[in-house]
């Protein structure tokens, strides 16, 4: 069966488990928009998501945390927190958060049932020469201190069950594999 077979395959069964899919990766590697185009297309076919882009919870309920480690690690802990809940509702959860440090990480997944760690990898290169934000700049001048990939570390994920390459695929091969990746699990789960 193809994607969209499978996806509609889903919507007639009209329940389907829930699932927390983790994307890491440098600021402006990909991880929010490749989160929103996947949501897109699951919702299309009539699925429960919700996306949680940690640039967005860092305006809400992550607004009095900064970017050192034990604020890192907090704000993945209650991204974690949410994303756990929900799944347990059937939902489809898709996070799009840094989440640099591989401990962070692997906490997540063990705390939640049912996770997928989506690698969004590009080289700092190209993520610094993307700067969507123009923060690689301000980092680059000491402005912002404690950035990931010039003075903070990125940890890439060792087993990831989906690793994406943004510099070389394109946005909808990105999406098409992790869409992939979710069907999978979802039709195995259900
Ligand atoms: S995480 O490390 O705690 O997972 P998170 O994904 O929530 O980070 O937030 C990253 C976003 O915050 C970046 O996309 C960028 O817009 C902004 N930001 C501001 N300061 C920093 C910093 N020192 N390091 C990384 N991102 C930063």
């Amino acid at each position: 069966m193809n994607n969209v077979s499978e996806t509609r395959h889903i919507r007639v069964q009209r329940e389907h488990p829930g699932l927390t899919v983790w994307f890491t990766g440098l600021s402006g590697a990909g991880k929010s928009t490749i989160a929103t185009a996947v949501s897109v297309e699951l919702l299309l076919y009539g699925m429960r998501v919700q996306v949680l882009d940690a640039d967005w919870l860092r305006q809400n309920i992550c607004r009095d945390l900064g970017f050192g480690r034990d604020d890192r690690n907090e704000n993945i802990r209650r991204i974690s927190f949410i994303a756990k809940l929900l799944s347990s509702h059937n939902i489809v959860v898709l996070v799009a958060a840094i989440s640099p440090y591989r401990i962070a990480r692997d906490e997540a997944r063990a705390s939640i049932t049912d996770f997928v760690e989506v690698h969004v990898n590009a080289p700092l290169a190209i993520c610094e020469k993307r700067d969507p934000k123009g923060l690689y700049k301000r980092a680059r001048r000491g402005e912002i201190t404690s950035f990931t990939g010039i003075d903070d570390p990125y940890e890439a994920p060792l087993l990831a069950e989906v690793c994406l390459n943004t510099d070389e695929e394109s946005l909808q091969a990105c999406v098409d594999k992790v869409l992939q990746s979710i069907l999978e699990r979802l039709s195995t789960n259900s």
